[in-house]
């Protein structure tokens, strides 16, 4: 009789003759893991991968480069907590994508780059094979884990690690490395399909201690100037209603960091945006929720913070993350679903709301400042400048709140952030942690891809030109995108002369006049040309209407931005001039 303590507990399954291989061993464990969209770019070894997936019912979202491909694969994992895959070739078309998967590490954004190599024993003697790298230890440092699948029989659980990587804890970027031969590989089927793995609950609820949640009560229930700050991990962790019922509930006034925006609608009465530097200065007591101390919140000390002594209250999901940059007085580490319910248990139990006179305060300050700027965002000049241009767009988005809004740029960014109210959750997609260009096109494609809403990209002619050739991409599968290029002629501004005199323009500086509009026609979707605030309405209107593919190019006086948008300061100065 079998000992069944030491029995294997899965029976070896009979062999039925049927074959199957590495190819579609991947395909049914990402099928089986529910990821049906791929964004890739095809070529050696993965070619047949893509078409096979294809043939299978996946989506497979081809790109005119590898980092745009990266950067939507980062994005569908922020809207819809399942890992982005990016596919790519060996070496160049690793690297390509290798952008995005160390953005969407430091975004906290569960992405898996997925990419073709070639075979280890001429990589590691260094023959020089096709497009030869060592790709796993090029792609450790830039994600939270890299794998390799050296068998057939090992990617039923090599997705499964991944997958969980990318999304358990705090979410990021993981790098899997499919050796072309791997691909090729035969199992036996049924032994095949039993070595798949579906991930059981890939991102497990992380409860916060109850002496923690109590700390971080006794905290907030102390102070006289409370804010509660949201991040985008907060509007990643899709706990919309139990965050919304915390804001309500404290009474407290927030700050939504830039893709937090609309977790909240902006309109809210406690929303502080308007009153930014005064709640920072000003406030006692700071409840982060899923927003880090780093240089976006000026690692929560200096000027911005004033000298009012602070006391900090955080939800993170990641230990490490508590005491980065400044002491934590009570840190809450969980899921922030689990911690914002516990903290509105307690707080059911007996809370007094803020005093009236810091609410009412931060309220003024508020209305006058949002009442200041209100004149600036009806202006009709022309050429237009950012806050008339922005003022336009700032009404459509109200208009069509289901909009998601991407956004990239310097001034363009800047000012759209402050301009453009916001919503509804995850309806603003931005630069993010790394303020990178590039993100644009990507973002928008994975916007419509995931979530069916209309997509608006509002882009600084410079930002565009990072990924601008997918507007092909858009164009052929045809999605309900339009894009909005903020002219200026070029980075900042347009009007920056050579300081040598010499013939090259500045540095900054682009071809007077160019007319990206044109770009879309050479594909098909439709282009226009505004140079008028009325302009600009009518036409991202009737784009948006429509769903067609659109590009807008809106002229945009070349004096109006300042260097490097609102971030100026972050800039070396040289003390020497060079003669
Ligand atoms: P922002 O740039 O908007 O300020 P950050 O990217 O700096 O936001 O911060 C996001 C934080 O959210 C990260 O520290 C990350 O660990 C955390 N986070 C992400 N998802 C969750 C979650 N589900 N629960 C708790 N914390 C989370
Ligand atoms: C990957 C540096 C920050 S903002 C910007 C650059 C090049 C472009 C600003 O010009 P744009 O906007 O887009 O026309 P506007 O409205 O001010 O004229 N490379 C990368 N990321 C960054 N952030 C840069 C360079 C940069
Ligand atoms: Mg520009």
């Amino acid at each position: 009789m079998a000992d069944t303590a030491t029995q294997t507990p899965a029976a070896e399954p009979a062999a039925t003759g049927a074959l199957t291989d590495g190819f579609n061993l991947v395909i049914d464990a990402l099928k089986l893991n529910d990821i049906n969209t791929i964004y890739n770019v095809p070529g050696i070894p993965i070619t047949d991968l893509g078409r096979l997936m294809q043939a299978s019912g996946m989506r497979v979202l081809s790109f005119r480069h590898e980092q745009n491909a990266g950067y939507a694969a980062s994005i569908a994992g922020y809207l819809t907590q399942k890992p982005g895959i990016c596919m790519t070739v060996s070496a160049p078309g690793f690297l390509n994508g290798l952008t995005a998967l160390a953005h969407a590490t430091t975004n906290c954004f569960p992405m898996i780059l997925i990419s073709g190599s070639s075979e280890r024993e001429i990589v590691d003697l260094q023959q020089g094979d096709y497009e030869e790298m060592d790709q796993l230890a090029i792609a450790k440092p830039h994600c939270k884990a890299a794998y390799r699948i050296l068998h057939a029989e090992d990617i039923g659980i090599g997705i499964a690690r991944a997958i969980r990587t990318a999304v358990s804890g705090r979410p990021g970027g993981v790098y899997l490395d499919l050796p072309g031969k791997l691909l090729g590989q035969t199992l036996d089927a049924a032994k095949g399909a039993a070595s798949l793995v579906k991930v059981i609950d890939p991102a497990p609820r992380q409860l916060p201690a109850p002496d923690a949640v109590e700390r971080a009560l006794d905290v907030l229930r102390n102070a006289k100037r409370p804010l509660i700050i949201l991040g985008k991990g907060a509007a990643y962790s899709q706990a919309d209603d139990e965050i919304r019922e915390l804001v309500e509930t404290s009474g407290m006034p927030y700050l939504p960091m830039s893709m937090a925006k609309g977790l909240l609608p902006d309109t809210h009465p406690q929303c502080a945006s308007a009153a930014r530097s005064l709640v920072l200065k000003e406030s006692d007591v700071v409840l982060l929720i899923g927003a880090r101390l780093n240089w976006l919140l000026s690692h929560g000390k200096g000027r911005t913070w004033g000298d009012a002594p602070k006391k900090f209250v955080q939800i993170d999901i990641e230990p490490r993350e508590m005491d980065s940059n400044v002491e934590i007085a009570a840190p809450l580490v969980g899921d922030i679903g689990s911690c914002v319910a516990a903290l509105l248990a307690g707080m059911k139990k007996g809370w007094t709301p803020p005093p009236a006179d810091w609410t009412a305060e931060v309220g003024d300050k508020v209305e006058t400042n949002v009442a200041r700027i209100a004149p600036r965002l009806q202006n009709t000049n022309v050429p237009m400048d950012f806050h008339g241009a922005l003022g336009a767009l700032r009404t459509i988005i109200s208009e069509r709140p289901d909009t998601i809004l991407v956004n990239e740029g310097a001034n363009t960014l800047d000012f759209a952030r402050m301009v453009i109210d916001i919503h509804q959750p995850r309806k603003r997609l931005d630069v993010g942690t790394w303020g990178v260009m590039g993100i644009g096109m990507g973002y928008a494609i994975a916007a419509a891809v995931e979530t069916g809403s209309p997509v608006l990209a509002v882009e600084g002619d410079s930002a565009f030109g990072f990924s601008g050739m997918e507007i092909e991409t858009i164009c052929r599968y045809n999605l309900p995108v339009c894009v909005v290029v903020f002219n200026n002629g070029g980075i900042y501004r347009g009007s920056d002369v050579n300081p040598s005199g010499g013939e090259d323009v500045a540095t900054t500086v682009f071809v007077k006049g160019a007319r990206y509009d044109k770009m879309m026609e050479a594909f098909g979707g439709v282009g226009m040309h505004v140079t008028s605030r009325d302009e600009l309405i009518q036409a991202v209107n009737t784009a948006l209407e429509s769903g067609k593919p659109t590009l807008v190019n809106a002229v945009i006086d070349e004096n109006a931005g300042t260097e490097s948008g609102r971030i100026g300061n972050l800039n070396p100065q040289s003390v020497v001039t060079k003669k």
